[in-house]
């Protein structure tokens, strides 16, 4: 058998191949016969060895007992945190040389192209849970480097809840399931969530995020990624500067509604892992660009904030994110559980030019991630799996232990030695060797907290007050819901105080909606640290932020309502335009199978009201004209159904000529006559023969994906 190598012995990065050359650990059974695991092969798999047609099953049965066995022992320990992810295959290349600022390889060239394997997921929930809940989203990297992996294992959101790794097992206890009876799942809605936040006011600026719309992404390619930490990128010299990695989608960032994503978690629970796999399975690869922003180190202490703090970010608007090179993620696993469940990142993973800092969460990352996948992957030989393993060759004395799948040959086990020649050498600076930053170091051993650290209200008012209107509305409902959700009176009023420290009108209306008196001002008032701020910083807003990228609908999901008598000639029309531009249209109907279209056109219709799952599914909707297919569209309550709860989430609904009748019909309120082009509110209406200036008024609508206005109007069922 051919041992076990890793991707590639050359010294240079290329994209992963799928050829078997370059990674002969990936099983093919194409043309193969079926084996047991000691390569025997197997004439039959579907019957035990039995003594007699009906008698008892005979213990020297091995094939049986292999395959029982290897079944009983399928699952390994899911992840403490961070158990539901789905990863995809990619390549990282930099714009132009970061020589100034790093001397990491793989960020000096942009004719390179870096492997990375990317791993999203969410905190809370058990691996099976359901993607759209409300929660953080884990956003882990591993570059496959020439110089060994560097993992980049962020979030999200660019700020954590605690300042220092020691409160993490309290933090994620209080967030898990309660421990008694196990529930929720997936869930910050409780009471011991609250409970921990409402004591541990540093959390405050986190929880702002957690409640925000953040925690609701429509995609994981529409949402932003962050290092968290301040890092150190250090030079050929040796100069240091801090550094804060930000991952800018491509797309633009865009979220759900909480009625909408409640919904979702029901009819598709994988709804974030399928849009990922499908948009790379059609072609459609999730771009994000990398960010820096790039602090000297003379400027450490400028700032209103300690940058070893990590519940703290660094506004854009006095650091701008410089975007130094592009992600993109071309290709899905070929294995769940080889690839996406043993991918095991460490933030200890580094190269040489990308240093930490003193961090106190770092700090504790940089020990936690190497122990938890001893016991997760079964022992200390975890790196060498193949989705682990680095593109150069592994060479040290590390030896034995559980699960060894690398055949050593040499002599000589350990260093210095003569048996060996030497070898392994050690390895020079020229050689890519880590270097570690020289931080000078002194201080005597405390168990306490800088005073630097101890302004935990500032930045979550910044982050309030930078929102949008919509946002602040929805950030408000978000905390009625959940406090709405906690069953002790007191923990609910101690949070109402602590929001009262971060913006007293936000905490009134909290309290208003939870039947709890609004507070009149702070319950202590904020003494920030001096130094250079922001009030406001509309980076922070998911609709504010600077350099949005151009609108698209690429990638977008739009249900088109039909029955018998559609004008099939305007929808082919809008379709095609549609379709051009990335969007994937399904056509709904009562049924599946197929409708009369106009001009004895028969169509195909693939999704009923029932498989479809409903308007939540879909980015907008379009009911085209026909006469008598809107008058039968009319009549069906699944399809008012459809564009209520449409209506209810903001989303763009277009309608041609006659479709406007399904809109009349349902509780959406379209006054306009039916032949009348327009766009109201998101409702994008126009006349049967214009289909072409449809098309453009509806695609502005879907790339504007939400019209928030519609939300006072509370009159709309859902
Ligand atoms: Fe993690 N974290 N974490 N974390 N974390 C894990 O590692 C931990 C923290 C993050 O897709 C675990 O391999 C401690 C911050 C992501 O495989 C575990 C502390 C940030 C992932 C662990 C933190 C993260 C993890 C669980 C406080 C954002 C998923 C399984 C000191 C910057 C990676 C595993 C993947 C996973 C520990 C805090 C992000 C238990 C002790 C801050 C994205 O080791």
């Amino acid at each position: 058998m051919k041992r076990p190598r890793s991707r590639t012995t050359k010294k240079t990065t290329t994209t992963l191949s799928k050829d078997a050359a370059l990674e002969p650990f990936r099983e093919r059974p194409e043309g193969t016969f079926l084996t047991s695991d000691q390569a025997i092969p197997i004439a039959q798999t579907d019957d035990s060895l039995k003594a007699g047609l009906r008698g008892p099953s005979l213990i020297e049965d091995f094939h049986l007992r292999e395959k029982i066995t290897r079944f009983d022992h399928e699952r390994i320990p899911e992840r403490v945190v961070h158990a539901r992810g789905s990863a995809a295959h990619g390549f990282f290349q930099v714009y132009e040389s970061l020589a100034k600022y790093t001397r990491a390889g793989f960020l000096q060239d942009p004719s390179v192209k870096t492997p990375v394997f990317v791993r999203f997921s969410t905190v809370g929930g058990s691996r099976g849970s359901a993607d759209t809940v409300r929660d953080v989203r884990g956003f882990a990297t591993k570059f496959y480097t020439a110089e060994g992996n560097f993992d980049l294992v962020g979030n999200n959101i660019p700020v954590f809840f605690i300042q220092d790794g020691i409160k993490f097992p309290d933090f994620v206890h209080a967030v898990k399931p309660e421990p008694d009876h196990e529930m929720p799942q997936a869930s910050s809605a409780h009471d011991s969530f609250w409970d921990f936040v409402s004591l541990q006011p540093e959390s405050m600026h986190m929880v702002m995020w957690l409640m925000s719309d953040r925690a609701l992404p429509r995609s994981y390619a529409n949402m932003e990624g962050f290092g968290v930490h301040t890092f150190r990128l250090v030079n050929e010299r040796g100069q240091a500067r801090f550094c804060k990695f930000h991952w800018k989608p491509v797309k633009g960032m865009f979220s759900l509604v909480w009625d909408e994503v409640q919904k979702i978690a029901g009819k598709d629970p994988d709804f974030n892992r399928r849009d990922l796999w499908e948009s790379i399975e059609r072609g459609d690869f999730p771009e994000y660009e990398l960010g820096l922003q790039i602090i000297e180190e003379r400027d450490e202490d400028k700032f209103a904030f300690d940058l070893l703090d990590p519940t703290k970010l660094v506004p854009e608007e006095l650091v701008p994110v410089i975007r130094v090179g592009k992600m993109t993620l071309d290709r899905n696993p070929d294995n769940f559980f080889a690839e996406t469940e043993q991918v095991a990142f460490c933030v200890s993973n580094l190269v040489s030019g990308i240093d930490v800092t003193n961090d106190p969460l770092m700090q504790a990352r940089l020990f936690s991630y190497l122990d938890t996948q001893l016991t997760r992957l079964g022992g200390p030989n975890f790196a060498t799996i193949p989705i682990n393993r680095p593109i150069p060759m592994v060479h040290n004395h590390q030896q034995d232990g559980f699960h060894r799948d690398v055949i050593p040959t040499g002599k000589a086990n350990y260093h210095p030695n003569s048996i060996g020649n030497g070898c392994p050498f050690l390895a020079g600076a020229k050689d890519g060797a880590f270097r570690h930053f020289p931080q000078p170091v002194e201080g005597v051993k405390v168990r306490q907290r800088a005073p630097s650290f101890a302004d935990h209200f500032s930045q979550a008012t910044l982050f309030v007050e930078s929102m949008s209107p919509p946002e602040r509305i929805h950030l408000i409902k978000a905390c009625q819901f959940e406090l709405g959700k906690v069953t002790r009176p007191e923990i609910r009023a101690r949070v109402i105080e602590q929001f009262s420290n971060i913006d007293v009108a936000f905490a009134a209306e909290v309290a208003t909606g939870i039947g709890l008196p609004p507070p009149k001002k702070a319950a202590r008032p904020v003494t920030a640290k001096p130094g250079k701020s922001v009030d406001r910083s509309p980076a922070l807003s998911l609709e504010e932020t600077p350099n949005k990228p151009a609108p698209t609908i690429a990638g977008r999901k739009v249900a088109v309502l039909v029955a018998d008598g559609v004008d099939a000639a305007s929808l082919a029309t809008v379709k095609a335009a549609l379709e051009n531009g990335g969007a994937m249209v399904d056509l709904v109907a009562k049924t599946i199978g197929t409708v009369a279209g106009s001009n004895n056109k028969t169509l195909v219709v693939e999704k009923s009201y029932l498989t479809s799952g409903g308007s939540v599914m879909y980015d907008a909707i379009l009911v085209p004209g026909g006469a008598a297919a809107a008058e039968t569209l009319a009549s069906h309550g699944d399809a008012k159904h459809f564009v209520n709860e449409a209506y209810k989430h903001c989303k763009p609904i277009g309608a041609i000529g006659d479709g406007i009748v399904l809109l009349r019909a349902s509780q959406i309120g379209v006054a306009r006559d039916s032949y009348e082009d327009g766009v109201e509110r998101g409702v994008v209406t126009a006349a049967p023969n214009n289909a072409r200036g449809f098309t453009k008024d509806f695609t502005a609508a879907i790339g504007q994906h939400r019209f928030w206005v519609r939300e006072a109007d509370e009159s709309i069922p859902a």
